[in-house]
């Protein structure tokens, strides 16, 4: 009893042809697509904040200017997704007005504290790391504008991990104390990295739809364990323990076993109980309010000019 839309779309779907802005699509699927983009969105711009909190400290020039060009990179990744967003029919200004009130999500990695440069090096590898993993999934997402900004972030991003497993292998090879701080910033964000990737499959209340509409293309668990699989090497490179202990290669699966993280925890901070929510969210408005003289001031010039050409 599908309608001939629905044929045609899921014909679509099913023989991976993108759908784009002015094709006709299921209320659901562009709902579903606004809070993933939205939250990728979200995610992008409060995720500046951990690592722009270090910007000032960086102990090089060379360095600060890496981290300065890698948080910038990650404010273009926001608004690549925002304009993606757009295509749909939900303006930034409303995204961002959600956010602020606390009604849409962002990743609760970005809910954990950055405490010493080790952390800079262990987000870049972790972090950006897992993004990817998950990026790489989603340049073939069903969605045209979505697929087209992971591809552009996708470059961006592996050069962000790059150069934070750079920063983290200066301090594992550095000092007896620099190697102390590297493996301390694994061990704290070892668990928070893989719950980046989502609850398990069996928990996750969207999965199936988004994969039968290829929003998504990979599970969570699949995804989190290719990431677990290229990691763990990187770490053993390092001459780091693992950080956790049930992480063991498994002949028979051919991949690492490794041992759930607290989901407690990870369903406490999306719901806005992390050790940085509050922060976060904070410096998220202040911003938005500091710079309001800007948008009035790009909107009263906008409007001069338009009135100038109707003259
Ligand atoms: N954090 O049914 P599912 C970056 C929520 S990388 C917070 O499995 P779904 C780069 C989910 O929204 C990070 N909430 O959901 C960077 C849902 O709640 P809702 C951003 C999470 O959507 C690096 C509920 O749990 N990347 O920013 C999380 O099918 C360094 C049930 O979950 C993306 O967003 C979480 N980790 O799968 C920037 C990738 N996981 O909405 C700066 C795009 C789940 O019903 C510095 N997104 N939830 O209230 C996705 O691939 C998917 O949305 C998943 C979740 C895989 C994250």
């Amino acid at each position: 009893d599908m309608s001939d839309e629905e044929r045609a779309f899921q014909d679509k779907i099913d023989n991976n042809i993108k759908i784009e802005p002015k094709d006709w699509m299921p209320d659901d699927y562009r709902r579903t697509l606004i809070r993933q983009i939205g939250q990728h969105a979200h995610s992008e711009v409060v995720g500046q904040l951990p690592e722009g909190n270090w910007i000032t400290r960086a102990p090089t020039l060379e360095r600060k200017a890496i981290l300065l060009a890698k948080v910038q990179d990650e404010a273009g990744h926001g608004l690549y997704l925002y304009s993606a967003a757009e295509t749909l029919g939900e303006s930034r200004d409303e995204l961002i007005n959600l956010l602020h009130e606390g009604r849409m999500k962002y990743s609760s990695i970005f809910n954990y504290p950055t405490l010493n440069w080790a952390d800079i090096g262990a987000v870049g590898w972790l972090v950006d790391g897992a993004a990817i993993v998950n990026q790489v999934a989603l340049q073939r997402t069903s969605y045209g504008p979505y697929s087209r900004a992971m591809i552009r972030i996708c470059k961006e991003e592996s050069f962000h991990a790059r150069q934070g497993y750079h920063a983290i292998m200066a301090m594992a090879f550095g000092t007896p104390e620099q190697k102390k701080m590297a493996q301390d910033a694994v061990n704290r964000l070892w668990f928070p990295a893989i719950m980046m990737f989502g609850p398990n499959d069996s928990e996750s209340t969207h999965s199936e739809q988004s994969m039968a509409w290829k929003i998504k293309v990979k599970s969570n668990d699949e995804l989190r364990q290719q990431f677990v699989d290229q990691t763990v090497p990187q770490i053993l490179y390092l001459g780091l323990d693992l950080p956790d202990p049930g992480i063991k290669w498994n002949e028979e699966r051919g991949h690492y076993d490794f041992s759930d993280p607290d989901w407690s925890e990870f369903f406490n901070v999306i719901k806005g109980n992390g050790p940085c929510n509050t922060d976060r969210l904070a410096a998220r408005r202040k911003a938005w309010d500091d710079g309001q003289w800007v948008r009035d001031g790009l909107l009263a010039h906008s409007r001069k000019k338009a009135a100038a050409r109707m003259a």
